[in-house]
């Protein structure tokens, strides 16, 4: 999952982050030689009753900087931790290694306490505890973890415990999804055996987090139930405004605002609620962030009151117990990662239910650039998950997900359950959800055409080619053979004249033919597809649209209607 950037929006993240880091400890303030120190084995205390608890975290880190040499505690405040530029080679790759594990920086990690104080990231509007009813439902906590790194679970379930009200809190469970990291065996149970509410349940196979979230689930006992990913960190605050929603409205299903702890340094980024964005997704049933539309605007005085989002990232979030059940939990043929994070906001509103971000609540996240644990060899688990999703609950609007996967829909089991309850819920269509829930969505369907985009030129099998999404964005446009798999070649021709795939549309702004967040008024974004002489004309600049004679790029250039090189055919093309 990517951090909450939305393309709307860069300018807001990228300002916190920059000014954040403008606070940032400077490289000068750290000692120019830190010496990795080998793991201290605390046999003899480890013998002695009772152990402090701080001699305890430490007995899992593996290197540790002599805090003698630091100014203060790294991380304190949510600060960053920076490593100085040249570290001995041991240090180096305890934090390669670190990385490799984890896909965060580790080391980093072992140096910040387990209970690190952070900002107080709430608006002053949520400050107000009349705001929350003074009797609020108890709260499990249930954490899923595949090979996590000891200081992040730690800190973690510390953040848990040190900052919500006692008595809010049942038990907090920790789901072991059948890790093999030496830290989370025996040694875990003996860390937490100091912390009667925290209770530790293994599966006896890799589930993947979905099934482990049921596993969780059927351990729980208290009214409310609260997931979170086994490295985040609560924040002053961040239960009360949850559960007041759940004890308001127990359909209400709520996620507090994600913040970013940063992967590499652990620094905790935050912004005010003006800054909260909410939940969408693309044609290839990928989750995205969007800033609070308009019409959800309106219905507030502070932008700190909770808005609804059309769907969830999928890790953080509360429930009731209860209504969770009835919603029939997670579709227990999801398999490791992926797409539960839908199924679950497609039937909370679509059965009666409503999906709402809280800005009064934030816990932080750390955000991976890569998966960094093994998934099922042999079979595409996300597409797996998606199919059963689309198939259960999107009805004729699933065609558009499999148009986008070049409908190689593969094996996905057996959903007549699944499409059961949705029956006896008697949940609403896909169709009152996209247009009462999500109307900003932009739909295939009603788009001029959608599919590929094939050049009739030398040969007639080159085909418009380019992967799309912020990462992509303001890169050229290439060609490639057409392969009729959706993917990279899958595009719509909207009925405004943009050539677009999801938020990315094609652009020319006098050199390259470029992909770019599509703004909606046309110029340099606007297309026409010339029906009879098959050319697509560009707005601003009056040029066609070509294939170059090597095929292997896009060039605009006078146009021609002679010229098989201008000549396109658009897949699903309806001018009518
Ligand atoms: C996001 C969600 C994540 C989940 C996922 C889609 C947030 C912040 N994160 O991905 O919760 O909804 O989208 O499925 O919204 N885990 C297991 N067993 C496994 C794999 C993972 O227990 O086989 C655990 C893992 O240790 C972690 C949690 O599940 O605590 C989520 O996994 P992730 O952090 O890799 O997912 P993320 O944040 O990229
Ligand atoms: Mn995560």
């Amino acid at each position: 999952l990517e951090d909450p950037v939305v393309d709307s929006d860069l300018g807001a993240l990228g300002n916190a982050i920059d000014s954040a880091q403008g606070n940032a400890i400077d490289e000068a303030d750290i000692p120019p030689t830190i010496a990795p120190k080998p793991k201290v084995a605390h046999s003899a205390e480890k013998k002695k009753k009772p152990v402090p608890k701080e001699k305890q975290e430490d007995a899992a880190q593996k290197v540790l900087l002599p805090p003698s040499e630091l100014e203060e505690t790294p991380g304190e405040m949510g600060k960053p931790v920076k490593l100085p530029k040249d570290m001995p080679d041991d240090m180096k790759k305890a934090v390669e290694d670190g990385w490799t594990k984890n896909a965060f920086n580790q080391y980093a990690s072992d140096l910040i306490s387990v209970h690190r104080t952070l900002p107080d990231p709430r608006d002053a509007w949520c400050k107000d505890t009349a705001r929350y009813l003074t009797d609020l439902p108890k709260t499990d906590v249930i954490i899923c973890f595949h090979n996590e790194a000891w200081s992040v679970l730690l800190r973690t379930v510390h953040s848990v415990l040190d900052r919500s009200p006692e008595h809010l809190i049942g038990k907090v469970i920790l789901v072991d999804d059948y890790s093999d990291m030496p830290h989370l065996k025996k040694q875990l149970e003996d860390y937490f055996t100091a912390y009667p509410k925290v209770q530790i349940v293994r599966g006896a196979k890799r589930e993947g987090l979905i099934r482990a979230r049921i596993l969780g689930a059927q351990y729980a006992k208290s009214p409310v139930l609260t997931y979170l990913d086994s490295h985040c960190e609560c924040t002053e605050g961040w239960l009360e405004p949850l559960l007041d929603r759940i004890a308001r409205n127990s359909t209400t299903v709520v996620c507090p605002v994600i913040d970013v702890i940063n992967d590499d340094t652990l620094e905790y980024h935050y912004r005010d609620s003006t800054g909260v964005n909410v939940g969408g997704f693309d044609w290839n049933l990928q989750f995205s962030w969007h800033a609070v539309p308009e019409r959800e605007k309106k219905r507030h005085n502070s932008s700190a009151e909770p808005v609804y989002s059309p769907t969830m990232a999928g890790g953080l979030f509360s429930i009731d117990r209860d209504f969770f059940e009835r919603l029939g939990t997670y579709d227990s043929g999801f398999d490791i990662w992926g797409g539960e994070n839908l199924e679950l906001s497609f039937k909370t509103w679509m059965c009666g239910g409503t999906l709402e971000i809280v800005p009064c609540s934030h816990v932080g996240h750390i955000f991976r650039k890569r998966s960094p644990y093994k998934w099922r060899s042999g079979v595409n688990v996300l597409r797996k998950n998606s199919v059963r999703l689309a198939e259960v609950w999107m009805d004729d609007y699933a065609q558009y997900y499999y148009h986008r996967i070049g409908n190689d829909k593969g094996d996905w089991g057996d959903v007549s359950d699944r499409k059961k309850l949705r029956e006896d819920l008697q949940c609403k269509s896909f169709r009152w959800y996209l247009d009462n829930i999500y109307p900003e969505l932009f739909i295939p369907g009603d788009a001029v055409a959608h599919g590929e985009i094939k050049n009739l030129g030398y040969g007639g099998r080159t085909c418009m080619d380019a992967p799309a999404g912020k990462k992509h964005l303001k890169k050229s446009v290439g060609t490639y053979p057409c392969h009729r798999q959706g993917g990279n070649q899958y595009w719509m021709l909207s009925k405004a004249g943009e050539i677009r795939r999801d938020d990315s549309c094609l652009d020319y702004a006098g050199k390259d033919v470029t992909l770019y967040a599509c703004h909606g008024s046309k110029g340099n974004q606007f297309w026409t597809y010339r029906e009879n002489t098959k050319q697509l004309h560009h707005g601003t600049s009056g040029k066609c649209l070509a294939i170059s004679e090597a095929k292997d790029k896009l060039l605009m250039e006078e146009c021609n209607s002679s010229l098989a090189r201008q000549q396109w055919m658009l897949e699903n093309y309806d001018g009518s």
